[in-house]
């Protein structure tokens, strides 16, 4: 029993497409034609036929337009599988939540290997989801299915993936529509490799029961999918972005191991990029990961190296104090703020067992975030907080304040990412 079939598409030189989805054929050589810009081959169908469902399942009447109902970059996200396969990304890193409305509705999952040409079967409902964020996934359900999820976005200043000569499976590693101008292959964007045929322009998507164009090339990669994208040669898709912060993951200055650097208000120069800002008495320390402070190792979130906003010493009531840095920004685009706040619960004692970090934009209060978290940890824990702002000027200054009692001096600041948001004039 044939559970999908395969498409022609027109302009896509589909001769000899013989392929098929038929069941239990969960392999498929990928060759491309030498000497020609077309692919010959389509990729490979669906995995075939889950191997818990009955034949009953197939052929189900699918809704049309295939609609994911996405909240951007608000937490958690929201996913509609529709009945029958869905191509599928997982666009977040460490899963804090991964709710399947009904699981016994997801009966197989595949990820592709395109090297192999071979599907390997995934457990979706564990969440059980390969790390490389540019995977993509065939998921099939039996009835419509609502997957809500959860945990941080991609921080990397770079992420990249190794696609083969072929067909490969690609997931958009974002949860908003990212536009392809935002992605690079090899050393140029993803918009020239399509121009000049590196790669194939004819991007495929899955629409129930064939496949069909995203766009030729298409604009964006739509958030919480999967696409074929063909390639001529092996090659490197990335994304890479540059965080507006200097010195965001306070990396510099270096630390002795186990040691911190304190800086005060008025200090512009130990901190490179960063000023230090307050109203006069306490401090901010760059701690090096291996520093321990009452049975808590201070690891970094990102790096060896975190800013604690309490400094060493700031028992004295004085709780706002902060780093400052001026960023050159571009009047109307919306830029996202993502770092990390790092708590460390020491009940009674002057580690604190909050840690809250005020966020200022021009001197004006934009973002406040705590973390409550890691009780019982002997290891700093870090969690992400992430907002938005529109830039008023070509300038822009960014502020993080200590936000804690006095009597608590324990509140870490890691990787800093300030970035443009993704959009359609991005
Ligand atoms: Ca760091
Ligand atoms: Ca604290």
């Amino acid at each position: 029993m044939v559970l999908t079939g395969l498409a022609i598409l027109s302009g896509c030189g589909g001769s000899g497409v013989t392929s098929g989805g038929s069941s239990g054929s969960l392999s498929q050589s990928n060759t491309s034609t030498s000497g020609s810009v077309t692919p010959r081959l389509l990729p490979p169908a669906p995995p075939g036929q889950p191997p818990s469902a009955g034949s009953t399942r197939i052929q189900t009447e699918l809704p049309a337009g295939y609609a994911v109902d996405l909240r951007p970059r608000v937490n958690p996200l929201v996913v509609n599988l529709r009945s029958g396969w869905n191509m599928f990304s997982m666009p977040f890193v460490s899963l804090s939540q991964f709710n399947v409305s009904q699981p016994g509705n997801v009966l197989a999952c595949y990820r592709y290997d395109a090297t192999t040409g071979n599907y390997v079967e995934l457990n979706f409902n564990n969440g059980a989801f390969n790390s490389n964020p540019f995977t993509g996934y065939w998921v099939y359900c039996s009835s419509p299915t609502q997957v809500t999820m959860n945990g941080d976005e991609q921080t990397q200043t770079t992420i990249s993936t190794n696609l083969a000569m072929g067909w490969n499976l690609v997931g958009t590693p974002f949860s908003v529509n990212t536009p392809t101008s935002q992605f690079q292959w090899q050393s140029g964007t993803l918009p020239a490799a399509f121009a000049s045929f590196l790669l194939w322009p004819g991007v495929l998507t899955y629409n129930g029961s064939a496949y069909t164009e995203l766009g030729h090339p298409p604009t964006a990669l739509p958030a919480a999918e999967s696409q074929w994208i063909y390639a001529y040669a092996p090659g490197v898709l990335s994304r890479t972005v540059t965080s507006l912060a200097a010195n965001r993951s306070f990396e510099l200055p270096t630390v002795n191991s186990g040691g911190f650097i304190n800086a005060s208000p008025g200090d512009s120069t130990t901190i490179p990029g960063w000023t230090v800002v307050g109203n006069g008495g306490g401090n901010v320390a760059v701690i090096q990961q291996d520093f321990v402070f009452r049975g808590t190792t201070i690891r970094a979130q990102d790096g060896t190296q975190s800013l604690d906003l309490t400094g060493f010493s700031d028992l004295t009531g004085i709780a706002d104090v902060g780093v400052s840095q001026q960023l050159t920004t571009e009047t109307g685009k919306t830029y996202r703020v993502s770092f990390y706040i790092g708590n460390q619960v020491d009940p009674g004692g002057p580690g604190g067992t909050t840690s809250t970090v005020n966020v200022e934009i021009n001197s004006v209060l934009a973002f406040t975030g705590t973390n409550s978290d890691g009780a019982g940890s002997n290891v700093m824990n870090w969690r992400q907080f992430s907002f938005t702002f529109t830039a008023a000027g070509p300038a822009t200054v960014i502020t993080f304040r200590n936000g804690d009692v006095a009597a608590d001096t324990s509140n870490g600041l890691d990787n800093i990412v300030i970035t443009e948001e993704p959009g359609p004039g991005a």
